[in-house]
């Protein structure tokens, strides 16, 4: 005779209720685990800057509350190099201090969780994301992207809502010039020049030799011959083109 029988509760009822309690759990468990309750999300194109060829996205996934994870994956990331990530004050054209730490991306990737809500941190706009080349070069920012205000993407309910990333426009440099010269583009829009001639050329923003009509449009060192280099632009404006070490060859990017 055990105790529960001698209580006037027979052993199996005992189990049974220990069985529901558990599937009961379980049930509960499995619903707040499952991915449809993420209940909102933002994802901000990140550019290549500094002629690093490294683009991707950085993705803020609203978890539970007070918990907002940041997924960053960018391509073109060297193998093996740990790069420090923040979302910084102000814009990626006029980038302010640190305000948050990511983890260092690897590889391209990482992910971080942070103790705020997204509403919280769209109050504290404007931000941009901001990934340096590497610990001893955190100065050289490798990839940007402003985090959107008014017109984000965002969903009470089902997860995250893609923000139209910019689309990509192909300039080819031979020793005719600029092909084609005059381009028209969106706000967050990457042009990607690639050398075609058997000689360097650095396409930058007028004027020459400041280069500051359009600050970061600037191939700094130049482009070898075969190479490529992308700039986004995130701020309506006319910017003259020209090649560093060519000044005749000239162009106009319009960014509306
Ligand atoms: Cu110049």
């Amino acid at each position: 005779m055990n105790i529960f029988s001698r209580r006037g509760v027979s052993t199996p009822m005992v189990v049974g209720i220990i069985v529901v309690i558990l599937v009961i759990v379980g049930v509960v468990m499995f619903l707040k685990s499952t991915p449809g309750a993420d209940n909102a999300g933002v994802t901000v194109a990140l550019g290549a800057q500094n002629n690093s060829n490294e683009s991707g996205t950085a993705k803020f996934i609203e978890k539970e509350a007070g918990k907002l994870k940041v997924v960053l994956a960018l391509t073109g990331s060297p193998a093996g190099v740990s790069e420090p990530a923040h979302i910084h004050a102000g814009s990626c054209v006029n980038l302010g201090g640190p305000k948050y730490t990511l983890t260092p991306l690897v590889g391209g990737k990482s992910e971080t969780m942070l103790d705020i809500t997204l509403d919280q941190l769209l109050s504290e706009l404007p931000l941009a994301v901001n990934v340096h080349k590497s610990a001893t070069e955190a100065s050289v920012y490798v990839s940007c992207g402003n985090i959107p205000g008014g017109n984000t993407a965002q969903e009470g309910n089902g997860g995250v809502v893609p923000v139209a990333q910019g689309k990509t426009y192909a300039i080819e440099i031979t020793a005719a010039g600029f092909k084609p010269s005059k381009l028209t583009i969106a706000t967050g829009d990457t042009v990607e020049f690639t050398n075609k001639d058997t000689i360097p050329h650095w396409p930058a923003s007028g004027p020459h030799p400041a280069h500051t009509t359009c600050p970061g449009f600037d191939s700094t060192p130049g482009i070898n011959p075969g190479a490529t280099y992308s700039h986004t632009f995130t701020e309506a404006n006319v910017c003259p083109m020209h090649d560093h070490l060519k000044t005749s060859i000239t162009g106009t990017i319009t960014v509306q």
